[in-house]
């Protein structure tokens, strides 16, 4: 069995076509660590974390993913059976707390590099596909009904998406109703609607508009109130309302989505391969899922066609019931860093083979956008006006 022999981590960072508007405010950029593991049979592999507005989704920002990659999960690596994944797993977390994103991108290129090793797609080496292909949801993040739907129908035109998942919780929730209710209505019979709130309700407020977004016709409202307040989504389960309610920022380990279930706080979980910390406990998260009867959803965190290959993967393996995918961050950006992106057809993303994520790196691009080579933009991201 090949070693591990070398690990290289970077930051890159990749403007994207439009500013992106969340609740917690506008980005302009995406940052990666991207991460180069090499085999000592010759077998390379490459892995990603995303983070969305620096350090502002969550605890961890590419800076310091960076520092927990070089500092305690290099050493703590090196030199390991690369097969041993799970063992790798349990010195990561005996060397390093928590730093889930960080692990996540080390444990995705160890994955892709042992696949290629043995010729093979990274789906089959995680159990098998059960879909060839996934329904792929849009974000529409631009803050404005016209270019939301000018997007909206473009997106339609090509026949790459209609799901369309509307960001609100930066605006009032009068506003972000008006607004959603606008687009539904506008795109009523043409498309499916989600909201991402991204915690930015308190429980009264979206005890008091979650209802008028179901009647507005969203089928899936997505963490509307803060990671903590699991009574609040409850409350909201509770109320039993057509529309489904999907823990996000709230679902992050296998406990977690344990604790979940057992307080009925949740219809769907979206799964994420970088706050989960990697492929196989993202596979641990859906298990809990399909033993507490909740649905999943392929989440993003605006991955490059590196990351978002690698979340395709474990989810094509997925049982349960499932609502698609949004793996849409190739599209996002102005470039992107492999040679042959995911192909979209018929509303479908179609999962890759391999060998490993089956995406070929073009390391010329990776270079294009190093922040060592380029610096770090000051204006990638807005706070907006809350
Ligand atoms: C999130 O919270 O889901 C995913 C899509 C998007 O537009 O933002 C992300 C983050
Ligand atoms: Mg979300």
């Amino acid at each position: 069995m090949p070693q591990i022999i070398s690990l290289q981590p970077r930051i890159i960072d990749i403007p994207t076509v439009r500013p992106h508007k969340l609740s917690f405010g506008s980005i302009q950029q995406q940052s990666y660590c991207i991460v180069r593991i090499e085999l000592s049979d010759g077998a390379v592999g490459w892995g990603e974390a995303a983070t969305i507005g620096g350090a502002s989704w969550n605890e961890e920002s590419p800076e310091s993913i960076l520092h927990a990659v070089k500092a305690y999960l290099t050493p703590a690596v090196l030199n390991q059976e690369a097969g041993g994944f799970e063992s790798i797993l349990q010195r990561m977390d005996k060397s390093c707390r928590g730093n889930y994103f960080a692990k996540s991108a080390v444990e995705m290129a160890l994955i892709d590099a042992v696949a290629r090793s043995n010729d093979l797609p990274v789906w089959q080496l995680l159990g098998g596909k059960l879909h060839e292909r996934l329904p792929l949801a849009w974000t529409l993040a631009t803050g404005d009904v016209g270019k939301d739907l000018e997007e909206a129908y473009r997106k339609l035109e090509e026949r790459r998406h209609r799901i369309f998942k509307i960001k609100i919780g930066a605006r009032t929730p009068q506003e972000d109703v008006a607004l959603v209710s606008a687009i539904a209505r506008e795109l009523a019979g043409k498309a499916r609607f989600t909201v991402d709130v991204n915690q930015a309700w308190d429980g009264n407020t979206a005890r008091r508009y979650v209802p008028e977004l179901a009647d507005a016709g969203v089928d899936l409202i997505e963490q509307p109130v803060a990671k903590w307040n699991i009574e609040g989504l409850a409350s909201l389960v509770g109320m039993q309302m057509r529309t489904l309610i999907m823990a996000d920022e709230s679902v992050c380990t296998p406990q977690d989505a344990l604790m979940l279930s057992k307080q009925n706080a949740s219809h769907v979980f979206s799964l994420k391969v970088a706050k989960h910390g990697g492929l196989l406990r993202t596979r641990k998260v859906a298990a809990v899922a399909e033993a507490a009867d909740i649905d999943w959803y392929g989440g993003t965190m605006l991955e490059t066609s590196l990351g978002s290959a690698a979340s395709a993967h474990v989810f094509s393996t997925l049982p349960g019931k499932h609502h698609g995918c949004e793996l849409f961050g190739p599209q996002l950006l102005v470039d992107d860093i492999v040679e042959n992106p995911m192909v979209v057809k018929d509303f479908d993303l179609h999962i890759p083979d391999g060998p490993g994520f089956g995406v070929t790196i073009d390391e010329k691009k990776l270079d294009r956008f190093d922040r060592s080579k380029q610096g770090l933009n000051p204006t990638h991201f807005d706070l907006g006006r809350k």
